[in-house]
């Protein structure tokens, strides 16, 4: 007997660039610049909801989603599974080529994998009244998903003829205030953990580091700790220190670190596996990773190294199911799960979230910097929000939030208006500092 189904087919596929404002945060890859890029996919199903996702900016991700588009019009979103496996397929040997490239690969085709995916996963959870956090995984763990205060070093935009806008907002906290000032002190990274915290009620903060030497940057962290004794605190130096530096640096830190983010890396012919593994065995600081255990590859290694203790498993890099598959190896490894960021929209925000609610097992504070942006532009009506240090995961459909169109072809009209969509931290730091170039061994104000 032919069984009738009433599931949506896609009859829409929009990809639109975006661009929002950013604060000239420092890193080891150099400095933001004033504007950041992101893809948005949008998709209609014939029932006429829409289903959005977030990819990181650039030209390799935008081209990836539109030439994925003849591929998905007309198919039934119950073929979600199937059609995000090709899609990926097709993708997989672009990525290992570019694999590398850069200081982190951003451009990874497995971005526009995951924003389709969440656009699929969007459809699906109104299709069926469920939440996405449903539809991954074991299904909905929890309805809080605490996140961390993301500190960062912050350069003199003043100092440069870059368009970083002193207001980009004319809300009233002094946070929105102090995110667009200069902060490359112990003192001011803990004023600025202070305004966030009064703003955002974080219980966790990360310092972004490989800007000052190592010793600053250790003081600068252990100044965070001392002002905020109940806080979980970290820093994260993207792989910056040598081995024996970074063993110098944290060891008998355990009171103030609750855990070290990539402090070391590749070198003397050794991958950043096996350095972390040295690390951990000489120090006992738990590591996290966002730099050597991006993919199931990598996982294998770092597993049978024993390297890391917290995989961020960001689900932009490791699609929202792929991220929930890696709290499941977490759970039965002794690891905990996290998510790592870049700069994003509230899109992405709701992503974080219900992959979050959906992990297994112990999870850390997630990554987000959704509070650089937060206040200025939202790609959604109603975004949600850091409250007390985490955000609430509702049972609405979906990922539970409402693209504003208006709101989106603005950020494209400011897209459009700029003369590159990907992101090159070492352009914007060259006005800081002259002819400056990019050293995975070196942290950025270190020349
Ligand atoms: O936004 O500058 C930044 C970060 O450094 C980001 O690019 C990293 O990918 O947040 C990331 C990290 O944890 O390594
Ligand atoms: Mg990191």
């Amino acid at each position: 007997m032919a069984i009738s189904t009433h599931t949506p087919a896609i009859v829409e596929y929009q990809v639109i660039p975006v661009a929002g404002r950013d604060s000239m945060l420092l890193n080891i890859g150099g400095a933001h610049a004033p504007f950041f890029t992101r893809n948005i996919l949008v998709l209609k199903d014939s029932s006429g909801n829409l289903g959005v996702g977030e990819a990181p900016g650039g030209e390799t991700i935008l081209h990836s989603l539109e030439k994925a588009k003849p591929f998905i019009e007309g198919q039934s979103i119950g073929k979600l599974r199937s059609i995000v496996a090709s899609v990926s397929k097709q993708g997989q040997m672009a990525d290992f080529e570019d694999f590398g490239k850069g200081a982190w690969t951003f451009e990874l085709r497995v971005n526009a994998v995951a924003a389709l995916e969440a656009a699929l996963l969007d459809l699906m959870g109104k299709h069926l009244g469920v939440p996405v956090a449903e539809l991954l995984g074991e299904g909905k763990q929890r309805n809080r998903v605490d996140v961390l205060g993301y500190l960062f070093f912050i350069g003199d935009g003043n100092a440069t003829p870059l368009d970083f806008r002193q207001c980009r907002t004319s809300k009233g906290h002094e946070w929105y205030r102090m995110r667009d000032k200069k902060a490359l002190t112990s003192s001011s990274i803990v004023e600025l953990a202070q305004a966030a915290q009064d703003r955002y009620g974080f219980r966790d903060f990360k310092l972004k580091g490989g800007v000052l030497a190592g010793e600053d940057e250790i003081e600068a962290v252990t100044s965070l700790s001392k002002a905020f004794p109940n806080a979980r605190t970290t820093i994260d130096p993207n792989g910056a220190w040598y081995l024996e530096e970074a063993i110098q640096l944290c060891r008998g830190m355990k009171d103030v670190l609750a855990y070290v983010e990539d402090p070391c890396g590749a070198e003397q012919g050794f991958s950043g596996r096996e350095i972390l593994s040295e690390f951990r065995q000489a120090t006992g600081i738990p590591i996290a990773t966002n730099m050597v255990a991006t993919n199931w590859r990598e996982m294998a290694h770092a597993l049978m190294l024993r390297s890391i203790d917290i995989p961020l498993a960001d689900p932009h890099f490791w699609t929202l199911s792929g991220a929930v598959r890696v709290s499941q190896l977490c759970a039965n490894h002794g690891m905990v799960w996290g998510a790592h960021s870049n700069n994003h929209f509230d899109i992405s925000l709701a992503m974080f979230a219900h992959v979050g609610a959906a992990a297994v097992g112990e999870i850390t504070a997630l990554d987000t910097h959704w509070i650089w942006q937060e206040g200025d532009v939202q790609l959604t009506k109603k975004p949600l929000e850091i409250i007390n240090g985490s955000i609430e995961v509702v049972d609405e459909p979906g990922l539970g939030v409402e693209i504003d169109m208006e709101a989106v072809m603005q950020a494209n009209k400011l897209y459009r208006s700029l003369s590159s969509g990907a992101r090159d931290d070492s352009k914007t730091m060259q006005y800081l500092i002259n002819n400056w170039s990019f050293d995975a061994k070196k942290p950025a104000l270190v020349r």
